[in-house]
């Protein structure tokens, strides 16, 4: 697979120069500073390629060109967004793109509750504990109807995991919950969030499958003919979250995904991570069924326990079985004969990351050891399965 890491732009605490060092060929980022809806230019897109070429590295893959809340409502703004995605699309083509990332979560990119999660040898993880989420969407936000999504059991935990809170760490437990909502280094209140929320009221997974499937059979076919491919990420985690609905959690929504839009512009980021927290998603099988449109991968772990907590533990280690995975992905791209972008998806706070400050889960370091440990696994499996 082509190596990559992701990096957020210029502001990025890692640099282009440790992206390269930790062994890259490839960078995967977005122009973030582009409104969401909005077209991204020629110049603009060719500016920041320029920006990583001089670094030794192609700009592989684009992650994300951000899908409007209008679009996924099909609300305001929507056909214009529409039109401007697909501008967007033959732009990039133009410079040479070819994988687009996106996704079609409302409101929130993903959640976990704690971002600085300490394992015992002192490193840190992102991690999602239920019943502290259950505690800050029924007490903190207080969103209407919340307690009919959970069980007595959950609710009972949650009421007495806070009251062993302290008052700071129920502000870092809002701040952690809302870290996934875009823009949101400024503290959104309950309110603001609360109202996010009820624009979707209305909305429930039928509609919000009709509104995507809308959406990819506008865009797919623009993809297609420019030699863009595009690639949705599943939820992350991948069950409901705040009453939202959820399309694209199990092998089931894949596949309606798939075969509603045939176009093989329409695919696939394989995110183990997302997937793998549930233990109905079979992943090696879902390489096989879905390879053909599988456009990118996003390898990452984690650990569970039986009350539904998760934390994102070491790449290899964890529910993803990852020596299957990678052997099946290593299959398909020999039965293909092209070589897929992957990247090490976030990693822990490690060694000289505790020091600095990263988005959560792009640490330099702790991505570092992920990605050297996963493309020693697909060198072996790869030498293995064809010899020298
Ligand atoms: C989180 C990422 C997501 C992902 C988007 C793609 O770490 O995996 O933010 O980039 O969902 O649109």
């Amino acid at each position: 697979m082509e190596k990559t890491m992701r990096w957020f732009g210029p502001n990025d605490p890692v640099s282009l120069r440790d992206i390269r060092q930790a062994g890259c060929t490839g960078v995967v980022t977005a122009l973030h500073h582009i409104p969401v809806g909005e077209v991204w230019t020629v110049p603009e897109i060719l500016k920041r390629k320029k920006e990583i070429a001089a670094a030794g590295m192609d700009w592989t893959v684009i992650e994300s060109l951000p899908v409007s809340e209008d679009i996924k409502k099909q609300s305001g703004d929507y056909q214009r967004h529409i039109a401007n995605y697909k501008q967007s699309l033959l732009n990039v083509a133009k410079c040479g793109l070819k994988v687009v990332t996106y996704n079609f979560m409302p409101v929130l990119d993903w959640v976990r509750t704690d971002v600085n999660y300490t394992l015992p040898d002192g490193s840190k993880a992102l991690r999602y504990e239920r019943s502290a989420f259950v505690a800050f969407d029924l007490f903190m936000l207080e969103r209407p109807g919340a307690a009919q999504d959970y069980t007595s059991g959950e609710i009972e935990a949650a009421t007495a995991l806070l009251k062993h809170m302290t008052e700071g760490e129920k502000a870092t437990l809002y701040k952690n919950a809302l870290l996934g909502l875009p823009g949101s280094d400024v503290p959104f209140t309950a309110a603001e969030v609360l109202a996010a929320l009820d624009t979707y009221k209305g909305i429930n997974a039928d509609k919000l499958r009709e509104h995507l499937y809308f959406f990819l059979r506008e865009v797919a076919p623009v993809a297609e003919a420019a030699g863009v491919r595009l690639a949705i990420h599943p939820d992350d985690p991948p069950f409901p979250v705040l009453g939202l609905p959820r399309i694209l959690s199990t092998a089931a929504d894949v596949e309606a995904l798939l075969n509603a839009v045939p176009s093989s512009a329409n695919g696939l980021c394989f995110c183990t991570g997302s997937f793998g927290v549930r233990k109905d998603n079979h992943l090696p099988e879902m390489v096989r069924q879905f390879g053909d449109r599988i456009h990118f991968v996003h390898l990452r772990n984690t650990q569970q326990d039986a009350a539904g907590n998760f934390f994102e533990s070491d790449h290899l280690e964890g529910i993803v079985d990852m020596y299957a995975v990678v052997k099946e992905l290593v299959l398909l791209m020999q039965r293909k004969g092209h070589t897929l972008p992957m990247r090490p998806d976030h990693g822990h706070q490690m060694l000289d990351d505790l020091a600095k400050t990263t988005y959560p889960g792009y640490s330099a370091i702790g991505r570092l050891k992920g990605l050297a440990e996963l493309r020693g696994l697909e060198l072996g499996i790869a030498v293995g399965l064809t010899g020298r």
